[in-house]
């Protein structure tokens, strides 16, 4: 809004600072197990991680080797919707995949 001063001047209001924050984001991991087929866990990233087949294997042997492996990050309810997607399918295939989020 402009508005005038003592002497006349028109002044300006600075733009105001940005009122909403971006969400906050979220990191979905898989985690490792003894029993979990490679092949599954290579089928599901890409099914619901977008990745392709290369990209999804090189996920699958990090989470494999070192415990963990993030898929995507995603606003809360999509990171949320994908964890709940994943351990569905897992359980209904009858295996035991874990599937976290944490907040980036
Ligand atoms: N460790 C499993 C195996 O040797 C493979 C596996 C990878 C399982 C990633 C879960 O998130 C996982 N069959």
């Amino acid at each position: 809004m402009a508005t005038k001063d003592e002497n006349g001047t028109v002044l300006v209001r600075k733009e105001q600072k940005q009122a909403v924050k971006p969400p906050p984001m979220y990191q979905v991991f898989l985690l490792n197990d003894d029993y979990t087929p490679m092949e599954f866990v290579v089928a599901i990233i890409q099914e619901y991680f977008s990745k392709d087949r290369e990209t999804a294997t090189q996920i699958m042997l990090k989470v494999h080797r070192d415990g963990k492996g993030m898929c995507g990050v995603y606003p809360k309810d999509i990171a949320s919707t994908k964890v709940e997607l994943v351990l569905t399918h897992a359980r209904k295939a009858g295996h035991p995949l874990q599937c976290v989020m944490e907040e980036a």
